[in-house]
């Protein structure tokens, strides 16, 4: 809030400056003798204080469920807990082993040695173990690229904390119709909670490559479950 004061100053005359409140600042200018003070007042009312704590709230909540509307669309929850996991497949196929699916590299000609492989056979799978029990959000599985990316169709990504017939008989995230060459597709396996991911081809005379594996989620135990104890 502004106000002004103006007073003619003179040789005899003594300045007073005027009276300030608490918040407030003064200055002065001068122009052909007349001089004015302006003051000015940092402070906001007890209400006005009130608004804007309240307006600073809302815009905070506002950004936390913009950014979670965000995390929902893009499918990005987190870091890719995949790579800390062990691995492991149902038989080697051409030096195909599984830790190349998670190496971190995308790398989808097989050239490049980014990219698994099993043997030719009856329902081959690939296991990862992320050592402890979480609530999967996403699989992200990258396909070949250079030959063969249509083996991949027909493939199921299974969750859970069993190692029946391997983690293949744990319940079932999708089924996948189909990934490009060379390209990824994320899969969303709305908070599936489970210590293994499988990737499984159900059939005879299949082979299973994986060039990578990306898996999200959040780490389910007590504590998170029941954050009130
Ligand atoms: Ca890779």
């Amino acid at each position: 809030m502004m106000s002004t004061s103006v007073l003619r100053n003179s040789a005899n005359s003594v300045t007073h400056w005027p009276k300030l409140k608490s918040g407030e600042t003064v200055s002065r200018t001068e122009i052909n003798g007349v001089q004015s003070w302006s003051t000015e007042s940092s402070c906001l009312h007890t209400e006005d204080a009130g608004t804007g704590i309240e307006l600073g709230m809302m815009t905070l909540a506002g950004v936390f469920v913009l950014l979670a509307v965000l995390g929902q669309t893009s499918g990005h929850f987190g870091p890719n807990i995949a790579r800390d996991g062990k691995v492991t497949q149902s038989s080697l196929g051409w030096q195909g082993v599984p830790e190349r699916a998670i190496d971190g590299n995308r790398a989808s000609n097989w050239g490049k040695r980014s990219c698994t492989h099993t043997s030719r056979q009856t329902k081959p799978w690939w296991r990862l173990d992320l050592l402890k029990k979480y609530k999967i959000d996403t699989v992200t599985i990258t396909n070949r690229k250079d030959c063969c990316h249509k083996r991949i169709n027909g493939a199921e990504i299974r969750i859970g904390n069993s190692l029946n017939d391997n983690g293949n008989a744990n319940p079932r995230c999708a089924v996948i119709s189909s990934i490009a060459a060379g390209t990824s597709k994320t899969f969303m396996c709305d908070l599936m909670e489970g210590q293994y991911v499988n990737i499984v081809i159900p059939g005879s005379k299949k082979y299973l490559t994986l060039c990578e594996v990306e898996v999200t989620g959040i780490e389910s135990n007590d504590s998170i479950e029941n954050p009130c104890g």
